[in-house]
């Protein structure tokens, strides 16, 4: 069966919390993928990257604590290293963030904050997605990748 693409909504990303980033990209690298070789700290989510490709447009996103205030860190203590979330790509995500939020579900930031790849990204509590952490992302203008 052929389906229509949604243009508005891709997968960006599938997020795996990890305690070491060597040691998973080894595992990951064994089961076929590439990494970019550049990783990311982004300070605001307390987090240090790493990415890799799995098809045309979606990645598969590495992430492990750095220092001990953010959510990954909280996360790997009480439940230990797993899948963390899932990230789609939306065209506006102000105005995704405001339809969403007319709809009842709980978004976790009022505004917008800056990601990875300096994306503009925002969150849906697991609470309103069926136990998921979702992410939404909006492409940052200088990432054409
Ligand atoms: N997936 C599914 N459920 C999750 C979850 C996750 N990743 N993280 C927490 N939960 C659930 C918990 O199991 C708990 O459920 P119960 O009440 O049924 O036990 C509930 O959510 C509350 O969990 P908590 O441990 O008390 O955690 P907090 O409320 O303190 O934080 C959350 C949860 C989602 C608000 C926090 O993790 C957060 O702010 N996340 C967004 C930011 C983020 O994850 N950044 C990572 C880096 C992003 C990137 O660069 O890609």
């Amino acid at each position: 069966m052929k389906h229509d693409l949604i243009k508005d909504l891709t997968l960006s990303h599938i997020a795996i919390a990890v305690s070491d980033l060597d040691k998973a990209q080894s595992f990951y690298t064994s089961l076929g993928l590439k990494f970019f070789e550049r990783r990311e700290i982004v300070q605001d989510q307390g987090v240090e990257t790493a990415f890799a490709q799995i098809d045309q447009s979606a990645q598969l996103e590495l992430l492990k604590p750095h220092g001990e205030d953010g959510p990954i860190h909280q996360f790997i203590q009480k439940k230990g290293e797993g899948l963390h979330h899932l990230c789609f790509y939306v065209e506006d995500i102000k105005s995704k963030c405001q339809e969403l939020r007319a709809q009842g579900v709980k978004l976790l930031y009022e505004k917008e904050k800056v990601g990875a790849h300096g994306d503009l990204i925002n969150f849906i509590h697991p609470k309103s997605a069926g136990g998921v952490l979702i992410e939404l992302a909006q492409k940052s203008k200088g990432d054409k990748a």
